[in-house]
């Protein structure tokens, strides 16, 4: 178990998210055709919007607009077919809902721009900087980045992944993707860790991640975990992905008792419950 720590701030365009003084709920919001759990059902920007909406009123702290789906297998969209599908989604969210801080889940540095214009302070990029616009673009929007650790990309990563060590590899990997963040220009405050739950792991994997995921404290960075339905729920549980939310809410209870400042889930009404319990009990003076 981790001890409350010291206060710990994630800067944002400007915002400040306190990731000290409770856990922070970021709610999905999948503008796909394809996305793994909730594929085609937001596609429509009116139900996109609606959505963000429930998910404020249930409690989320940040909500995450993607535009194209990271479940393994999925094939890449184009930047502009991305862009066409989240811009006008930010931007009406952003109208709605001004204190809400938004996120551009993309690889791409051309789609993050876009969507930071329209309203977002944060870029959830899976690939932790892949693309070389990105860090360029963060950095002059001074934007919160979420540096992601992923074995190869969508298509192939869940092709036998192998690791020696793997909560020693994800993490030397992310400290590595500080650093040229960092190198980039970026201020280390702007900067969230992630190991990347399901991306490039197999059942072994993912459980060695959150069972030690209070080595990555020591980053110096907020960390977000991201089990959210995820497949190795459905492997403990035996269980298809729309009955996972009690799994969901198990492995995010860990996650936050053992380190986690931002869980990134669909259910957020649930989860948002789960995590205050957990967040006034590892709070509690004993
Ligand atoms: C887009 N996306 C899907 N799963 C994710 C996870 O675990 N973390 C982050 N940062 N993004 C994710």
């Amino acid at each position: 178990m981790v001890a409350m720590a010291e206060a710990l701030h994630w800067h944002a365009s400007g915002r400040v998210l306190d990731c000290s003084a409770r856990t922070l709920v970021m709610g999905v919001l999948n503008v796909t055709p394809d996305s793994f759990s909730d594929g085609g059902r937001f596609l429509d920007p009116d139900l996109a919007v609606a959505h963000a909406s429930r998910m404020v009123a249930d409690g989320a702290d940040i909500v995450d607009v993607g535009g194209e789906s990271t479940r393994p297998g999925a094939e890449p969209v184009t930047a502009e077919e991305e862009r066409r599908r989240v811009v006008s989604v930010i931007e009406r969210i952003a109208a709605e809902h001004p204190r809400l801080a938004i996120s551009i889940d993309t690889r791409k540095s051309e789609v993050a721009a876009a969507a930071l214009e329209a309203g977002a302070c944060i870029v959830n990029d899976v690939s932790a900087g892949r693309d070389p616009e990105m860090f360029a673009v963060a950095r002059e929007a001074g934007a919160g980045l979420v540096l992601m650790h992923m074995l190869g990309d969508p298509r192939t990563m869940q092709e036998a992944p192998r690791y020696d060590d793997v909560v020693a590899e994800v993490k030397e990997y992310l400290r590595e993707r500080i650093e040229a963040a960092e190198f980039a220009g970026i201020e280390p405050q702007a900067l969230c860790v992630d190991p990347g739950i399901g991306f490039g792991k197999n059942l072994e994997h993912n459980l060695a991640l959150l069972k030690r995921l209070d080595a990555f404290a020591d980053l110096g960075r907020p960390v977000l975990v991201g089990p959210s339905r995820k497949r190795f729920i459905g492997a403990i549980l035996d269980l298809p992905q729309d009955e996972r939310v009690e799994g969901t809410a198990g492995a995010v209870a860990w996650a936050i008792a053992h380190g986690a400042h931002v869980v990134r889930v669909h259910d957020v009404k649930q989860i948002v419950r789960a995590a205050r319990v957990v967040d006034a009990i590892a709070r509690a003076e004993a």
